[in-house]
Protein backbone atom coordinates (compact mmCIF):
# COMPACT_ATOMS: atom_id res chain seq x y z
CA UNK A 1 0.00 0.00 0.00
CA UNK A 2 1.41 3.56 -0.97
CA UNK A 3 0.56 5.53 1.88
CA UNK A 4 1.36 8.83 0.08
CA UNK A 5 -1.12 8.05 -2.92
CA UNK A 6 -3.86 6.64 -0.55
CA UNK A 7 -4.38 8.96 2.15
CA UNK A 8 -3.27 12.30 0.02
CA UNK A 9 -6.64 12.39 -1.30
CA UNK A 10 -8.26 12.96 2.11
CA UNK A 11 -6.31 15.81 3.23
CA UNK A 12 -7.52 18.41 0.99
CA UNK A 13 -8.56 21.46 3.76
CA UNK A 14 -5.74 21.15 6.08
CA UNK A 15 -3.75 23.81 4.21
CA UNK A 16 -5.15 26.79 5.97
CA UNK A 17 -5.23 25.14 9.73
CA UNK A 18 -1.50 24.42 9.07
CA UNK A 19 -0.72 27.81 7.73
CA UNK A 20 -2.27 29.54 10.30
CA UNK A 21 -0.71 27.78 13.23
CA UNK A 22 2.25 28.31 11.84
CA UNK A 23 1.50 32.20 11.93
CA UNK A 24 0.27 32.57 15.07
CA UNK A 25 2.06 30.03 17.24
CA UNK A 26 1.67 32.15 20.03
CA UNK A 27 -1.59 32.97 20.48
CA UNK A 28 -3.34 29.39 19.91
CA UNK A 29 -1.55 27.91 23.61
CA UNK A 30 -3.28 30.52 26.06
CA UNK A 31 -6.37 30.14 24.30
CA UNK A 32 -6.57 26.26 24.77
CA UNK A 33 -5.16 26.74 28.18
CA UNK A 34 -8.19 27.95 29.57
CA UNK A 35 -10.21 25.08 29.02
CA UNK A 36 -7.67 22.43 31.33
CA UNK A 37 -8.92 22.18 34.43
CA UNK A 38 -7.16 19.46 36.90
CA UNK A 39 -5.09 17.04 36.35
CA UNK A 40 -7.10 14.21 37.54
CA UNK A 41 -5.18 11.32 40.06
CA UNK A 42 -6.84 8.29 38.77
CA UNK A 43 -6.48 4.72 40.80
CA UNK A 44 -7.45 1.46 39.68
CA UNK A 45 -8.86 -0.72 42.26
CA UNK A 46 -7.94 -4.69 42.95
CA UNK A 47 -11.01 -5.73 41.00
CA UNK A 48 -9.46 -4.95 37.86
CA UNK A 49 -6.63 -7.56 38.32
CA UNK A 50 -7.13 -10.72 36.58
CA UNK A 51 -8.52 -13.22 39.23
CA UNK A 52 -7.24 -17.31 39.49
CA UNK A 53 -10.72 -17.58 37.17
CA UNK A 54 -9.17 -16.24 33.93
CA UNK A 55 -7.84 -18.41 31.48
CA UNK A 56 -4.35 -19.17 31.53
CA UNK A 57 -4.27 -19.43 27.43
CA UNK A 58 -4.08 -16.40 25.53
CA UNK A 59 -7.02 -17.41 23.61
CA UNK A 60 -9.64 -15.74 25.82
CA UNK A 61 -8.38 -12.70 27.08
CA UNK A 62 -10.79 -9.72 26.67
CA UNK A 63 -8.75 -7.73 25.05
CA UNK A 64 -7.76 -9.86 21.82
CA UNK A 65 -9.82 -7.56 19.96
CA UNK A 66 -8.77 -9.38 16.67
CA UNK A 67 -9.00 -13.15 17.34
CA UNK A 68 -5.52 -14.75 17.87
CA UNK A 69 -4.45 -16.23 14.81
CA UNK A 70 -6.32 -14.03 12.47
CA UNK A 71 -4.06 -12.78 9.88
CA UNK A 72 -6.73 -10.02 8.79
CA UNK A 73 -5.78 -8.04 11.42
CA UNK A 74 -9.32 -7.16 11.73
CA UNK A 75 -11.84 -6.21 14.13
CA UNK A 76 -14.66 -8.84 13.64
CA UNK A 77 -17.93 -7.35 16.20
CA UNK A 78 -19.39 -10.14 17.27
CA UNK A 79 -23.15 -10.19 16.79
CA UNK A 80 -25.23 -9.47 20.08
CA UNK A 81 -26.82 -12.45 21.72
CA UNK A 82 -30.07 -11.56 23.48
CA UNK A 83 -32.72 -10.11 21.22
CA UNK A 84 -36.38 -10.46 22.44
CA UNK A 85 -37.73 -6.97 22.55
CA UNK A 86 -40.36 -5.12 25.09
CA UNK A 87 -44.02 -4.52 23.55
CA UNK A 88 -46.49 -2.67 24.46
CA UNK A 89 -49.19 -5.60 24.20
CA UNK A 90 -49.87 -6.44 27.85
CA UNK A 91 -49.57 -10.27 27.21
CA UNK A 92 -46.44 -10.50 25.45
CA UNK A 93 -43.60 -11.98 27.04
CA UNK A 94 -41.70 -8.64 28.33
CA UNK A 95 -44.81 -6.51 28.67
CA UNK A 96 -43.81 -2.38 28.51
CA UNK A 97 -44.69 -1.61 32.64
CA UNK A 98 -43.67 1.46 34.63
CA UNK A 99 -40.10 0.18 37.12
CA UNK A 100 -39.80 -3.05 35.67
CA UNK A 101 -36.66 -2.88 33.41
CA UNK A 102 -33.32 -1.32 34.34
CA UNK A 103 -30.37 -0.39 31.53
CA UNK A 104 -26.49 -1.06 32.62
CA UNK A 105 -24.77 0.85 30.56
CA UNK A 106 -21.06 2.37 30.47
CA UNK A 107 -20.85 6.24 29.94
CA UNK A 108 -17.73 5.80 27.93
CA UNK A 109 -19.67 3.46 25.48
CA UNK A 110 -21.31 4.82 22.93
CA UNK A 111 -23.39 2.22 21.38
CA UNK A 112 -25.02 2.25 25.54
CA UNK A 113 -25.16 6.45 25.33
CA UNK A 114 -27.87 5.89 22.28
CA UNK A 115 -29.97 4.11 24.70
CA UNK A 116 -29.59 6.88 27.28
CA UNK A 117 -30.13 9.53 24.80
CA UNK A 118 -33.14 8.27 23.32
CA UNK A 119 -34.68 7.23 27.24
CA UNK A 120 -34.39 11.17 27.94
CA UNK A 121 -35.57 12.26 24.89
CA UNK A 122 -39.11 10.30 25.06
CA UNK A 123 -39.41 11.08 29.12
CA UNK A 124 -38.87 7.44 30.18
CA UNK A 125 -36.59 8.58 33.05
CA UNK A 126 -39.62 7.31 35.91
CA UNK A 127 -40.26 3.97 33.73
CA UNK A 128 -36.62 2.68 33.10
CA UNK A 129 -33.99 2.92 35.86
CA UNK A 130 -30.34 2.65 34.48
CA UNK A 131 -26.81 2.50 36.06
CA UNK A 132 -23.20 2.95 34.90
CA UNK A 133 -20.35 0.59 35.54
CA UNK A 134 -17.02 1.92 36.71
CA UNK A 135 -14.95 3.44 33.16
CA UNK A 136 -11.94 0.65 33.52
CA UNK A 137 -12.85 -2.11 32.04
CA UNK A 138 -10.41 -5.24 33.29
CA UNK A 139 -9.32 -8.40 32.56
CA UNK A 140 -13.20 -8.88 33.95
CA UNK A 141 -15.12 -7.13 31.86
CA UNK A 142 -16.96 -3.87 32.82
CA UNK A 143 -16.98 -3.71 36.89
CA UNK A 144 -19.38 -1.93 39.36
CA UNK A 145 -18.20 0.70 41.17
CA UNK A 146 -17.47 0.55 44.97
CA UNK A 147 -19.46 2.60 47.73
CA UNK A 148 -15.99 4.74 48.42
CA UNK A 149 -15.28 5.13 44.51
CA UNK A 150 -18.71 7.12 43.57
CA UNK A 151 -17.00 10.43 44.75
CA UNK A 152 -13.98 10.13 43.30
CA UNK A 153 -13.31 13.01 40.75
CA UNK A 154 -12.73 10.88 37.69
CA UNK A 155 -15.68 7.97 37.85
CA UNK A 156 -18.78 10.35 39.34
CA UNK A 157 -21.45 10.70 37.15
CA UNK A 158 -24.62 10.32 36.53
CA UNK A 159 -25.88 6.66 37.80
CA UNK A 160 -22.31 5.63 38.49
CA UNK A 161 -23.53 3.38 41.60
CA UNK A 162 -22.55 0.09 42.92
CA UNK A 163 -24.83 -2.41 42.18
CA UNK A 164 -27.83 -3.24 44.13
CA UNK A 165 -27.55 -6.56 45.16
CA UNK A 166 -23.85 -6.60 45.35
CA UNK A 167 -23.03 -7.53 42.00
CA UNK A 168 -19.36 -6.86 40.79
CA UNK A 169 -19.29 -7.17 37.26
CA UNK A 170 -21.98 -7.37 34.21
CA UNK A 171 -20.65 -10.95 32.89
CA UNK A 172 -22.58 -11.77 36.20
CA UNK A 173 -25.70 -10.78 34.65
CA UNK A 174 -24.97 -12.85 31.80
CA UNK A 175 -23.80 -15.98 33.54
CA UNK A 176 -26.88 -15.73 35.96
CA UNK A 177 -29.28 -16.08 32.44
CA UNK A 178 -26.82 -17.95 31.27
CA UNK A 179 -23.94 -19.96 32.77
CA UNK A 180 -22.69 -21.27 29.62
CA UNK A 181 -22.60 -17.72 27.92
CA UNK A 182 -19.28 -17.68 25.80
CA UNK A 183 -20.19 -14.07 23.51
CA UNK A 184 -19.02 -11.06 25.10
CA UNK A 185 -20.16 -9.16 28.12
CA UNK A 186 -20.85 -6.25 26.75
CA UNK A 187 -23.63 -2.94 27.21
CA UNK A 188 -26.02 -1.70 27.00
CA UNK A 189 -28.00 -4.50 28.50
CA UNK A 190 -31.46 -4.05 29.17
CA UNK A 191 -32.57 -6.13 32.33
CA UNK A 192 -35.76 -7.14 33.14
CA UNK A 193 -35.70 -6.80 36.87
CA UNK A 194 -38.97 -8.83 37.09
CA UNK A 195 -38.07 -12.34 36.22
CA UNK A 196 -34.25 -11.46 36.04
CA UNK A 197 -33.52 -11.64 32.55
CA UNK A 198 -31.71 -9.98 29.68
CA UNK A 199 -34.87 -8.81 27.45
CA UNK A 200 -31.98 -7.43 24.69
CA UNK A 201 -28.31 -6.06 24.80
CA UNK A 202 -28.23 -4.50 21.29
CA UNK A 203 -28.55 -0.96 21.28
CA UNK A 204 -30.17 -0.52 17.69
CA UNK A 205 -33.23 -2.28 18.89
CA UNK A 206 -33.42 -0.89 22.43
CA UNK A 207 -33.63 2.75 20.39
CA UNK A 208 -36.91 1.07 18.52
CA UNK A 209 -38.16 -0.23 21.90
CA UNK A 210 -37.82 3.05 23.91
CA UNK A 211 -39.50 4.97 20.75
CA UNK A 212 -42.70 3.19 20.33
CA UNK A 213 -43.46 0.36 23.17
CA UNK A 214 -43.96 2.50 25.95
CA UNK A 215 -46.13 5.23 24.18
CA UNK A 216 -49.24 4.04 26.21
CA UNK A 217 -47.71 4.55 29.41
CA UNK A 218 -46.33 8.75 28.22
CA UNK A 219 -47.91 11.83 27.57
CA UNK A 220 -47.00 14.39 25.29
CA UNK A 221 -44.33 16.31 24.46
CA UNK A 222 -42.86 12.60 24.93
CA UNK A 223 -45.18 10.40 23.30
CA UNK A 224 -45.19 12.33 19.71
CA UNK A 225 -41.00 12.07 19.80
CA UNK A 226 -41.02 9.45 17.00
CA UNK A 227 -37.38 8.64 16.75
CA UNK A 228 -38.45 6.39 13.43
CA UNK A 229 -41.24 7.90 11.40
CA UNK A 230 -42.21 6.29 9.17
CA UNK A 231 -42.51 8.11 5.86
CA UNK A 232 -38.67 8.40 6.23
CA UNK A 233 -37.80 4.65 7.35
CA UNK A 234 -36.37 3.89 4.34
CA UNK A 235 -33.83 7.28 4.21
CA UNK A 236 -33.37 6.33 7.85
CA UNK A 237 -32.32 2.25 7.11
CA UNK A 238 -30.20 3.51 4.28
CA UNK A 239 -28.28 6.31 6.47
CA UNK A 240 -27.53 3.46 9.68
CA UNK A 241 -26.36 1.34 7.27
CA UNK A 242 -23.27 2.92 5.89
CA UNK A 243 -22.39 5.18 9.08
CA UNK A 244 -22.42 2.24 11.00
CA UNK A 245 -20.22 -0.46 8.93
CA UNK A 246 -17.89 2.75 7.75
CA UNK A 247 -18.40 5.23 11.23
CA UNK A 248 -19.57 3.81 14.09
CA UNK A 249 -17.69 0.94 13.67
CA UNK A 250 -15.27 2.08 11.50
CA UNK A 251 -13.62 3.82 14.23
CA UNK A 252 -13.08 0.90 15.85
CA UNK A 253 -11.93 -1.49 13.03
CA UNK A 254 -9.18 1.60 12.49
CA UNK A 255 -8.31 1.79 16.21
CA UNK A 256 -8.30 -2.31 16.58
CA UNK A 257 -6.53 -3.54 13.32
CA UNK A 258 -3.14 -5.57 14.61
CA UNK A 259 -1.34 -4.93 10.52
CA UNK A 260 -1.06 -1.79 8.73
CA UNK A 261 -3.09 -2.77 5.46
CA UNK A 262 -6.33 -3.23 7.84
CA UNK A 263 -5.76 -0.34 9.94
CA UNK A 264 -5.00 1.68 6.33
CA UNK A 265 -8.40 0.16 4.57
CA UNK A 266 -10.93 0.91 7.36
CA UNK A 267 -9.36 4.23 8.43
CA UNK A 268 -9.59 5.61 4.62
CA UNK A 269 -12.98 4.35 4.10
CA UNK A 270 -13.73 6.04 7.74
CA UNK A 271 -12.90 9.40 6.55
CA UNK A 272 -14.48 8.68 3.22
CA UNK A 273 -17.82 8.15 5.19
CA UNK A 274 -17.30 11.37 6.99
CA UNK A 275 -16.41 13.45 3.81
CA UNK A 276 -20.42 11.93 2.89
CA UNK A 277 -21.80 13.14 6.12
CA UNK A 278 -20.07 16.76 5.72
CA UNK A 279 -21.20 16.59 1.92
CA UNK A 280 -25.25 15.93 3.36
CA UNK A 281 -25.00 18.19 6.21
CA UNK A 282 -23.67 21.06 3.91
CA UNK A 283 -26.11 20.38 1.42
CA UNK A 284 -28.79 20.15 4.01
CA UNK A 285 -30.42 23.03 6.04
CA UNK A 286 -31.04 21.04 9.15
CA UNK A 287 -30.97 21.73 11.89
CA UNK A 288 -30.64 17.85 11.88
CA UNK A 289 -29.85 14.84 9.46
CA UNK A 290 -33.16 15.00 8.08
CA UNK A 291 -33.80 18.77 8.37
CA UNK A 292 -36.64 19.96 10.84
CA UNK A 293 -36.46 15.97 12.55
CA UNK A 294 -34.82 14.72 15.13
CA UNK A 295 -34.21 10.90 14.31
CA UNK A 296 -32.07 7.87 15.61
CA UNK A 297 -29.79 8.95 12.39
CA UNK A 298 -28.72 11.95 14.81
CA UNK A 299 -28.29 9.41 18.08
CA UNK A 300 -26.47 7.00 16.46
CA UNK A 301 -24.02 9.46 14.64
CA UNK A 302 -23.52 11.70 17.54
CA UNK A 303 -22.64 9.18 20.25
CA UNK A 304 -19.80 8.76 17.84
CA UNK A 305 -18.35 11.74 16.59
CA UNK A 306 -18.45 13.64 20.45
CA UNK A 307 -15.86 10.95 20.95
CA UNK A 308 -13.92 11.82 17.68
CA UNK A 309 -11.92 14.31 18.96
CA UNK A 310 -11.07 13.68 22.20
CA UNK A 311 -10.63 9.85 21.78
CA UNK A 312 -10.45 8.25 18.35
CA UNK A 313 -8.24 11.00 16.77
CA UNK A 314 -5.30 9.79 18.79
CA UNK A 315 -6.33 6.64 20.50
CA UNK A 316 -7.71 4.81 17.18
CA UNK A 317 -5.13 6.90 14.95
CA UNK A 318 -8.53 8.14 13.36
CA UNK A 319 -5.54 11.28 12.49
CA UNK A 320 -6.43 12.35 8.88
CA UNK A 321 -8.43 14.77 10.71
CA UNK A 322 -10.52 16.29 13.31
CA UNK A 323 -13.84 17.21 13.34
CA UNK A 324 -13.41 20.60 15.11
CA UNK A 325 -10.84 21.85 12.45
CA UNK A 326 -12.08 19.35 9.51
CA UNK A 327 -15.30 19.17 9.29
CA UNK A 328 -16.98 22.73 10.10
CA UNK A 329 -20.71 20.95 8.74
CA UNK A 330 -20.64 18.10 10.96
CA UNK A 331 -19.04 20.32 14.13
CA UNK A 332 -22.36 22.75 13.66
CA UNK A 333 -24.80 20.18 13.84
CA UNK A 334 -22.74 17.84 16.74
CA UNK A 335 -22.69 21.32 18.90
CA UNK A 336 -26.39 21.84 18.26
CA UNK A 337 -27.28 18.88 19.18
CA UNK A 338 -24.83 18.89 22.22
CA UNK A 339 -25.65 22.43 23.36
CA UNK A 340 -28.93 22.73 22.23
CA UNK A 341 -30.54 19.41 23.35
CA UNK A 342 -29.95 18.28 27.44
CA UNK A 343 -30.14 15.24 26.75
CA UNK A 344 -27.12 14.59 24.46
CA UNK A 345 -25.02 16.52 26.64
CA UNK A 346 -26.40 15.46 29.96
CA UNK A 347 -25.32 11.65 28.75
CA UNK A 348 -21.96 13.07 27.61
CA UNK A 349 -19.48 12.28 30.13
CA UNK A 350 -16.09 13.01 28.90
CA UNK A 351 -13.60 11.87 31.92
CA UNK A 352 -15.48 7.83 31.23
CA UNK A 353 -15.08 8.70 27.67
CA UNK A 354 -11.18 9.46 27.80
CA UNK A 355 -10.15 7.32 30.60
CA UNK A 356 -11.72 4.26 29.33
CA UNK A 357 -10.37 3.80 26.06
CA UNK A 358 -6.93 5.41 27.27
CA UNK A 359 -6.66 2.72 29.92
CA UNK A 360 -8.89 0.02 29.03
CA UNK A 361 -6.98 -1.29 26.29
CA UNK A 362 -3.30 -2.43 26.79
CA UNK A 363 -2.36 -3.17 23.47
CA UNK A 364 -2.82 -0.12 22.17
CA UNK A 365 -1.39 2.08 25.32
CA UNK A 366 0.45 -0.27 27.74
CA UNK A 367 1.89 2.99 29.66
CA UNK A 368 -1.88 3.74 30.48
CA UNK A 369 -1.28 7.45 29.70
CA UNK A 370 -4.40 9.57 29.11
CA UNK A 371 -3.64 12.72 26.95
CA UNK A 372 -5.08 15.87 28.02
CA UNK A 373 -6.10 17.45 24.76
CA UNK A 374 -7.85 18.55 22.96
CA UNK A 375 -8.86 21.10 25.32
CA UNK A 376 -11.57 21.89 25.61
CA UNK A 377 -12.76 18.36 24.67
CA UNK A 378 -16.18 20.32 22.85
CA UNK A 379 -15.40 23.91 21.84
CA UNK A 380 -18.48 26.60 22.72
CA UNK A 381 -21.13 26.82 20.67
CA UNK A 382 -20.53 29.80 18.80
CA UNK A 383 -16.47 29.54 19.45
CA UNK A 384 -13.95 28.01 16.80
CA UNK A 385 -10.41 26.93 16.98
CA UNK A 386 -8.26 29.86 16.79
CA UNK A 387 -7.08 29.00 12.98
CA UNK A 388 -10.64 28.32 11.69
CA UNK A 389 -12.13 32.05 13.11
CA UNK A 390 -9.02 33.85 11.31
CA UNK A 391 -10.35 35.26 8.49
CA UNK A 392 -7.70 38.27 7.54
N1 LIG B 1 -23.72 -4.20 19.00
C1 LIG B 1 -23.66 -3.85 20.38
C2 LIG B 1 -22.25 -3.47 20.74
C3 LIG B 1 -22.06 -3.15 22.20
C4 LIG B 1 -20.58 -3.08 22.59
O1 LIG B 1 -19.69 -3.56 21.87
N2 LIG B 1 -20.28 -2.47 23.74
C5 LIG B 1 -18.91 -2.37 24.20
C6 LIG B 1 -18.66 -1.08 24.93
S1 LIG B 1 -18.46 0.30 23.90
C7 LIG B 1 -18.65 -3.44 25.24
O2 LIG B 1 -19.39 -3.56 26.18
N3 LIG B 1 -17.55 -4.16 25.08
C8 LIG B 1 -17.12 -5.15 26.02
C9 LIG B 1 -16.47 -6.31 25.34
O3 LIG B 1 -16.57 -6.43 24.11
O4 LIG B 1 -15.88 -7.10 26.05
C10 LIG B 1 -24.64 -2.72 20.63
O5 LIG B 1 -24.78 -1.84 19.77
O6 LIG B 1 -25.29 -2.72 21.66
Amino acid sequence: MNIRTGVLPLLRGTTITTRHRFLFPFTILPISHRYISTTHSVKMAAQDTPSGKESKSNDNVITNWVKPGDKSGEFKRQQSTFRSFISSSPDSEFPAEAGRYHLYVSLACPWANRTLIARKLKGLEDFISFSAVHWHMGSQGWRFVTPDETDQEDVKGEGVVPHDEGLTHIRELYFSVNPEYEGRFTVPVLWDKKTKRIVNNESSEILRMLNTEFNNLITDPFKSVDLYPEDLRKQIDEANEWQYDLISNGVYKSGFATTQEAYEKNVKALFEALDRAEKHLTDNPGPYWFGERLTEVDIRLFVTLIRFDPVYVQHFKCNIRDIRSGYPAIHKWMRNLYWGIPAFKDTTNFNHIKFHYTKSHPNINPVSITPLGPVPDILPRWEEVPAVSFRG
